[in-house]
């Protein structure tokens, strides 16, 4: 009996092998959503993910928010609210985003793994090609969102900093302040 629990939980951690995350989206625009997608059903709270900063800096305000709309249990969104959230989007940033494998359990047969999953990211306004730096070339984007409007063929909501459907003076004024940077 206990030489087939043990299979069962080789087998589980082995569909967990392929256990894939889409953080990229959530990089440069602040409204993409952030997708958790397991390869097989599972069991999952907000409890079992720990959002923090790289650089160990305190991260105050954020709150995760867990869905799965499809209620399949494989594919979860990850949404960001609270005081510290800035037009649906993380401050700028590196992050980590961890799993802790023993609060997720397998649809089949509840059975619970151990250890962590680690995923790192980061959150730079204005890096509009995720290359974690804003130049010339995220400039030149900008500039083609700028003015425009939710609708506008040329609106780009990444552009949109307090995500009010418009790319304007404010949006432009957040831009430059980060011209030349990079994200730390
Ligand atoms: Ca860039
Ligand atoms: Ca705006």
């Amino acid at each position: 009996m206990k030489r087939v629990t043990a299979i069962a939980a080789a087998l589980f951690v082995a569909a967990l092998v392929a256990l894939t995350i889409n953080v990229s989206a959530q990089d440069f625009n602040p409204q993409e959503k952030t997708y958790l997608t397991f390869s097989a059903p599972v069991q999952l709270t907000a409890a079992a993910l720990t959002l923090g900063r790289t650089n160990g800096a305190a991260l105050t305000g954020v709150n995760l928010v867990l869905s799965n709309p499809s209620g399949d249990g494989q594919t979860y969104v990850v949404r960001f609210s609270g005081s510290g959230v800035i037009g649906g989007s993380l401050p700028d940033g590196k992050y980590t985003l961890s799993l802790s494998r023993s609060a997720i359990k397998a649809a089949s047969d509840g059975q619970a793994l151990t250890g962590t999953s680690t995923f790192t990211f980061l959150r730079l306004f204005g890096d509009s090609n995720g290359d974690g730096g804003v130049t010339t070339l995220d400039y030149s984007a900008f500039r083609q969102a700028y003015g425009t409007k939710t609708g506008d063929p040329a609106y780009s909501m990444m552009f949109d900093y307090n995500a009010d459907g418009g790319i304007t003076t404010y949006d432009y004024s957040m831009f430059i302040q980060r011209y030349g940077t990079s994200a730390s």
